[in-house]
């Protein structure tokens, strides 16, 4: 096994970006708890998450989702986020909050509709013209409840003429990246349901188009690693969406329902090229946290990924890899299990200290008063976006 001291340039080099709405009020279709001090704009939202950077130094980055995060100037809050020392990442678009989406946005059979989702993904690409992003993040909801209500194919047809319209709007340097998930809201067919068909649309698009992978967007028991390794290995690997659940798309804390699925995915990740700044692979959460408070919710999830992707490191790959070739199963198990199972809290506490980071992150924020402050400071804090 490596030591903490081989694994520190590494893990120097972690980016977690943040989702906004992980800000707002959330909630399930039964309820909104609401919690004081929760945003009302896109710029307290963004105040919130460079909480989460100047305590951990593990989130540089803020994902907007267009239109929960709609202003007039995009290039002021971009530049409002730099005054908080954080910057704008990935836009994620949103053709599921309309009327007008009810049968579906991009794969519509209503012309009118299909070319109303593309000009919202293309005002998404125009947003990060204005703030510098490089990531369109697609994530859609079309899909039909009932066999013979949509003509499953049509569906794949006009998809992919809808995102070939949104791609030749791409800049040189943006990249458009397509999320699955295997259901909900659709209950029969969703258009985008898995790994295999976000690729195929993504190798049909072009060299800027990959594949955005939800933590949570699978069927229980699948094996998510797997589908990390084959996405590195095809070089369509775009970004994680990190969360984790116990049952369907649960969006909870990200490690919290199975740190060694967690840190399965993030050894395959470091073993298959997809870790640090230059990987190409944006590491991101997609969580909402309707019971717990928010900050320190995310606080908890990009430490729960540290802790991970240290763990992950600590694998010596080749020593890994003369176990696999003599055949030595028990031996080779023995190693990862080794790195999963070492305690690296401590020697991350102290690491963090050594680089003017509070060696407990949770602790200085809870008590540095801003909770307090943004309750008193806040009110009418309004939801994230959905769930009302
Ligand atoms: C869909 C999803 C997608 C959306 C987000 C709010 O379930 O994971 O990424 O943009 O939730
Ligand atoms: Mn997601
Ligand atoms: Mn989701």
């Amino acid at each position: 096994m490596r030591s903490f001291a081989d694994i520190t340039d590494a893990l120097a080099e972690q980016a977690i970006e943040l989702p906004s709405w992980a800000f707002g009020n959330s909630g399930t279709r039964f309820r909104v708890f609401g919690q004081p001090g929760v945003p009302r704009t896109p710029e307290e939202k963004i105040a919130d998450a460079a909480k989460v950077h100047e305590y951990t130094g593990l989130a540089p980055t803020v994902a907007l989702h267009i239109p929960w995060d709609k202003v007039d100037d995009y290039a002021k809050l971009a530049a409002f986020a730099q005054d908080h020392g954080v910057a704008l990442g990935t836009i994620n678009s949103n053709t599921f909050q309309d009327d007008d989406y009810k049968f579906g946005s991009l794969t519509h059979v209503d012309e009118r509709v299909r070319q109303k989702a593309i000009a919202h993904m293309h005002e998404c690409i125009e947003i990060m013209t204005a703030t510098g992003s490089r990531d369109l993040k697609i994530w859609l909801a079309d899909g039909t409840n009932y066999p013979g209500q949509g003509d499953l194919r049509g569906r794949q047809d006009r998809l992919a003429a809808s995102l070939a319209e949104v791609y030749a709007q791409l800049g040189d340097d943006q990249r458009l990246v397509l999320e699955y998930k295997f259901f909900e809201p659709a209950f029969y067919a969703t258009d985008v349901p898995d790994w295999g068909t976000s690729y195929a649309h993504c190798v049909a698009l072009g060299e800027k188009a990959f594949v955005c992978l939800d933590t949570g967007h699978h069927a229980p028991g699948t094996n998510i690693e797997f589908i990390v390794t084959q996405l590195l290995r095809l070089g369509r690997l775009g970004s994680f969406d990190f969360n984790s659940r116990f049952y369907a798309d649960d969006d909870l804390i990200v490690g919290a329902a199975d740190p060694f699925q967690l840190f399965r995915i993030l050894y395959e990740v470091v073993r298959g090229g997809g870790y640090g700044k230059d990987s190409g692979v944006a590491f991101m959460l997609d969580q909402c946290h309707n019971i717990e408070p928010k900050i320190p919710g995310q606080i908890r999830s990009v430490l729960n990924v540290q802790e991970m992707t240290a763990r992950a490191l600590l694998v010596d790959t080749d020593e890994l890899l003369a176990a696999e070739k003599a055949g030595d199963v028990l031996g080779a198990n023995q190693l990862l299990m080794d790195a999963f199972y070492t305690d690296v809290r401590g020697d991350l506490a102290e690491w963090r200290a050594g680089r003017g980071l509070p060696a407990d992150p949770m602790k200085e924020f809870l008590a540095s008063g801003y909770l307090d402050q943004i309750a008193a400071d806040r009110v009418g804090g309004d939801q994230a976006g959905w769930g009302a």
